[in-house]
């Protein structure tokens, strides 16, 4: 029997799809003709699957992925495809957050016409009410929502969940920013395994292993391993001229360039210069995008995945 489904996670070259039909969770080794021609199926991905294939007979409900629908988007690092939000989740301490990590999985999520929303976790913790404001008014001021939490008292929890519900989303950060934390807030149900923060190392320890997509109101959230470096060319982001999509919060100045050539990486008559220097937009955006930018002019092309 050919079934329509979804993939919920993917372990060691096995699937487990949920099936639009029965609801039942199927699991599924991929035809090889997608290892032929180098596709990986992604958590998130739309599937056609063929329930008269067995894998293993101990295992009662068993398939094969035939096909992957064409997907909306799809985002390499979490490997997640069909979102309709990334949620950035940093935190105030352990780890300290990081607008240049915030500012590439925003441009990842814009360019991939996913909308990012920030998410700054363990605002209980005293001393880091400055940050905490500081960081929101940079993205106030992007216009990306920022949403201010803490998954002890569970300030912000509800607007998170407003958000969710009916949407696919994935959230995503560095390992140690209470990711898994805040989906048990959320969703007590999950019980998701957490773990602690290493004192050495200020961050976390990578708790959660892999992209598993769980159902909620009417869409899906997916919780995500953290990572603990964020480097362009794992991202597919290679094109240094395509960066400037990433960046939602500079387009009104876009093309108001003296030169057309503009890459606004110091050039006269530079637009989005001038809007910095008039406080338009966010220094460390701007600083991002220059970091941005040099990274990737410098990505060779054995680096590209
Ligand atoms: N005080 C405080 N601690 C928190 C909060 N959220 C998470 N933590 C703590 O931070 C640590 C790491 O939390 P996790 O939820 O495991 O972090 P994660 O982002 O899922 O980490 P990985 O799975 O490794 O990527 C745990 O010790 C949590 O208790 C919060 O809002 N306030
Ligand atoms: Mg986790
Ligand atoms: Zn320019």
């Amino acid at each position: 029997m050919k079934l329509n489904g979804l993939i919920i996670k993917g372990i060691g070259g096995f699937y487990y799809i949920e099936a639009d039909e029965d609801g039942k969770i199927y699991e599924c080794k991929a035809r090889g003709k997608f290892r032929k021609e180098k596709i990986t199926p992604y958590a998130g991905d739309r599937v056609l699957i063929d329930t008269d294939v067995i894998i293993d007979s101990e295992i009662e409900n068993t398939a094969a992925i035939d096909e992957i629908y064409e997907r909306r988007n799809y985002i390499i690092r979490p490997p997640v495809a069909n979102l309709d939000n990334l949620f950035i989740i940093s935190s105030v301490k352990e780890p300290s957050p990081d607008t240049l990590l915030i500012d590439k999985a925003a441009a990842i999520a814009t360019m991939s016409e996913i909308t990012p929303i920030l998410v700054l976790t363990k605002t209980d913790l005293s001393g880091f009410d400055e940050i905490t404001a500081e960081i929101k008014a940079i993205y106030d001021m992007a216009g990306i929502k920022c949403i201010v939490v803490s998954s002890v008292t569970n300030k912000g929890v509800s607007e998170v969940k407003k958000l969710l519900d009916g949407k696919i989303s994935a959230f995503t950060g560095n390992s140690g920013v209470g990711k898994s934390t805040l989906l048990n807030a959320l969703f007590p149900d999950f019980n998701l395994k957490t773990g602690e923060t290493s004192q050495k190392l200020g961050r976390g320890r990578h708790t959660t292993r892999e992209v598993e997509l769980h159902k909620i109101d009417g869409g899906y959230v997916a919780d995500t391993p953290g990572f603990s470096t964020f480097d362009m060319a794992r991202q597919g982001m290679n094109d240094k001229e395509q960066l400037i999509y990433g960046f939602s919060d500079f387009m009104p100045y876009f093309g108001k360039c003296r030169f057309t050539s503009c890459t606004h990486t110091g050039e006269k008559g530079c637009a989005i210069a001038e809007a910095v220097n008039n406080s338009e937009i966010a220094k460390s955006r701007y600083q991002s995008y220059l970091a941005m930018y040099d990274e990737i002019k410098d990505i060779k092309s054995w680096q590209i995945m």
